[in-house]
């Protein structure tokens, strides 16, 4: 056990030397989050949320660790099973570092330090593994903890090092002024008294979803994006070329495709960033290239329509700041994409580094690999958030409430049903705009017992929201989201 972790944390180490993500330990897990089936990733996400990384780290460690202690097991009588185990584990880093999107020349070095330093540390060790006397023995317990205290050097240098790349000093020196601000929401934007979630999502509470184990960290002073493909002019800018150009801020809601109907992953910021539609077109979109690929610092990639970002009044852009401050690192600092009417995974690219204009025929980005649709225009929903499942609540006057959304199109209407009866109109907020949330509520007079609520939304095109069941995989769920609860004379 105690050879392993020295591998593993030499090889942490030298990454965090030549490339943080060759770490061997984060890249077999990033590895393992590409490889991991869509429902393993589904209930991982469900059961730990936000913990699911933490969670994943931990089970491999523990993984680890027992693989060291099977190794020891089985060398009782000689050093080379062990070896052999040592040998296959260091290759399985090397493996995994090579696979990444991310990997540079120098980053093999880090699984081949730990290959190296897995495979002496055990067989220096084992060699002291069998003491004749006490001195032995001392000696022996010596070298371990000494190879533990230097592996617990090597993980603590490792971290300090990686932090030398001061993200947070880069973040807090920078102002961002908007020539152009967001309108105010207006009083009555949102009903949170009555249940609905506020109508602006602060900075800390904003959903995130990403396939990243650790954030990547990148510096605005360092960061550049390079514009290419099928454009007339290649471009490569700066953070500060993007603060040069025109500021503007706006109220965008952003949803993920993984929600099952009624899911939290939806949330709503004032971005501030510069038109992206204005950008390529000075690149010059050549005819034909229908998607925009984007790929970010940590290898991800998205393909976007053309056509959406493109459409007049669309909104898109490259955006540098939510809720007035830069952007949080985990949501994509220094900067990241966001299109109003679809769904994040093909749309939403955090740590943005790289944009290729292309062909849908000539490139499948990360998702696409995976099964999820090419084309995802976010579908009109509607979700009640009071009363919560199973609630007991007052029989009599009830204020049920709730969320709807159907971004680019904007709500027209939301109408909600209690055991199948009547279809009631609820009263919805003041609108702020078509890209952003709507909250519904409505007054319900409820008899004793229990009870089931469905609602459902009609957009702007007039289309009413759909009952037919559909999977979140490929391209977004759809139904009526329903609750069940209990109306009770003394609750
Ligand atoms: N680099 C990167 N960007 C990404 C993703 C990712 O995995 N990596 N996930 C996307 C998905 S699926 C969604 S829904 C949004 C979520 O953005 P948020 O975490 O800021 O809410 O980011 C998108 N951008
Ligand atoms: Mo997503």
């Amino acid at each position: 056990m105690v050879s392993v972790a020295a591998a593993l944390a030499a090889g942490h180490l030298v990454a965090a030397l030549v490339n943080p993500l060759a770490s061997p330990f984060l890249a077999v897990g990033n590895t393992a989050i590409d490889l991991t089936p869509h429902p393993v990733k589904d209930f991982a996400v469900r059961t730990f949320g936000e913990n699911d990384k933490v969670v994943l780290l931990a089970g491999m460690a523990v993984v680890v660790a027992g693989l060291g202690v099977v190794a020891g097991l089985v060398s009782r009588r000689g050093p080379w099973p062990g070896t052999l185990i040592a040998l296959l584990l260091g290759l399985l880093g090397v493996g995994a570092v090579l696979a990444r999107p991310t990997t540079t020349p120098l980053a093999v070095l880090a699984p081949v330090t730990s290959l190296v330093v897995g495979v002496v540390a055990f067989r220096r060790l084992h060699s002291r593994a069998a003491p004749q006397d006490m001195a032995e023995r001392r000696r022996f317990l010596l070298s371990t903890a000494a190879v533990a205290a230097g592996a617990g050097l090597a993980v603590t240098a490792g971290q300090l090092l990686t932090a030398r790349v001061d993200v947070e000093s880069s973040r807090r020196g920078i102002r961002l002024r908007p020539q152009e601000n967001a309108p105010e929401i207006p009083f009555g934007a949102d009903f949170s008294r009555e249940g609905t979630p506020a109508f602006l999502t602060p900075n800390q509470d904003f959903y995130r979803v990403d396939t990243a184990l650790t954030v990547p960290r990148l510096r605005a002073e360092d960061w550049r994006l390079r514009v290419h493909g099928m454009v007339d002019n290649e471009m490569v800018l700066t953070y500060d070329d993007l603060l040069r150009r025109p500021l503007v801020e706006r109220t965008i809601t952003l949803v993920c495709v993984s929600n099952e109907v009624g899911g939290p992953y939806i949330s709503t910021s004032n971005f501030i960033g510069v038109s992206l539609p204005d950008l390529l077109r000075e690149a010059g979109v050549r005819p034909g290239a229908d998607q925009l690929a984007t790929r970010s610092a940590d290898g991800w990639t998205c393909g976007t329509p053309v056509a959406t970002i493109m459409a007049p009044g669309s909104n898109a852009m490259l955006a540098v700041g939510m809720n007035g401050e830069p952007l949080p690192v985990e949501h994509g600092f220094p900067v990241r994409m966001v299109v109003p009417g679809l769904y994040g995974f093909v749309s939403a690219t955090k740590w943005l580094v790289d944009a290729e204009l292309t062909t849908f025929g000539a490139f499948d980005p990360y998702w696409a690999q995976r099964g999820w649709g090419k084309k995802a225009p976010v579908k009109t929903m509607s979700r009640v958030d009071r009363p919560k499942p199973f609630e007991k609540v007052r029989a009599g006057r009830f204020v049920a409430a709730g969320v709807a959304w159907a971004q680019h199109t904007g709500i027209d209407r939301v109408e909600v049903r209690v055991d199948g009866g009547p279809w009631q109109q609820a009263t919805i907020s003041t609108e702020v705009n078509v890209d952003t949330w709507r909250m519904w509520r409505v007054e319900l007079d409820l008899a004793p017992g229990g009870r089931t609520i469905e609602c459902r939304a009609t957009d702007r095109t007039g289309h009413v929201q759909t009952n037919d069941r559909a999977n979140p995989i490929p391209d977004g769920a759809t139904g009526w989201h329903s609750i069940a609860f209990t109306a009770v004379t003394n609750p």
